[in-house]
């Protein structure tokens, strides 16, 4: 037995597990549904209904997180003018970009994806997620640091993608580079770092996507008995 003193207050975890026949069952389902996701770049304009996207943000949020700070604000942006702003500043630096910024070999890798510095989607989609990292907080005047920011701002995401995908809409992760313009446009505090610009929206039924092959569990996994 630990003989760690915990003075936070401990509650009991309602575990849930299942027998091995079901969970195989429970596990390669999870990955075929897992494995019908696709980044998106066309979106119909239909709005998201109501609860909706709050739901996916709830489950976005209950990512684990360094020391649960949770250090992320998800920004969700619907309004059609500042839609217009966003996707003329991320074009501005997109433009820069693609036209001399990015190394060929970079050019070359996005080939097959199909990018472009043009970002129609960021007005047709009906909502931007614009999610920020918060790298410190403000208490009582003191700025007090967050920890792993990125690796728990990824995680959320990670999740937010998975919770965008079980409801049935589609997404892309976007990255403008770079993109400060994010905190200004959305009047940002200091705290906050913009991290990653998620459209998100229903699909179109004939929307095409590259022919991409995953990596197979030998390339990725390695193990060790
Ligand atoms: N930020 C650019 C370029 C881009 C970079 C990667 I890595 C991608 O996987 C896709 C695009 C853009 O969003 O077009």
């Amino acid at each position: 037995m630990s003989e760690t003193k915990y003075e936070y207050p401990q509650v009991k975890y309602t575990r849930l597990t299942f027998p091995p026949a079901q969970m195989q069952q429970r596990a390669q389902e999870f990955y075929a549904w897992m494995d019908t996701r696709r980044t998106v770049r066309e979106f119909l304009p239909d709005p998201i209904p109501e609860g909706v996207l709050e739901h996916i943000l709830l489950a976005a949020s209950t990512a684990p997180s360094g020391a649960h700070k949770q250090p992320w604000s998800f920004c969700v942006v619907t309004n059609p003018d500042l839609k217009r702003q966003i996707r003329e500043a991320a074009e501005k630096e997109e433009y820069e970009s693609y036209n001399g910024r990015m190394p060929q070999d970079w050019l070359d890798d996005l080939a097959p994806l199909g990018t472009d510095w043009r970002k129609p989607f960021l007005e047709t989609a009906p909502a931007l997620i614009v999610v920020f990292r918060r790298a410190y907080e403000e208490v009582n005047g003191r700025k007090k640091n967050n920890y792993y920011v990125n690796e728990s701002v990824g995680l959320a995401c990670g999740f937010l993608l998975a919770a965008i995908h079980h409801a049935g809409l589609g997404a892309l992760t976007h990255t403008p580079s770079p993109m400060n313009f994010l905190s200004s446009l959305l009047n940002r505090p200091e705290n906050e770092r913009p991290f990653l610009l998620i459209p998100v929206g229903y699909v179109p039924e004939n929307c095409l996507v590259p022919d991409l092959k995953r990596k197979t569990l030998d390339d990725i996994c390695f193990i060790y008995k």
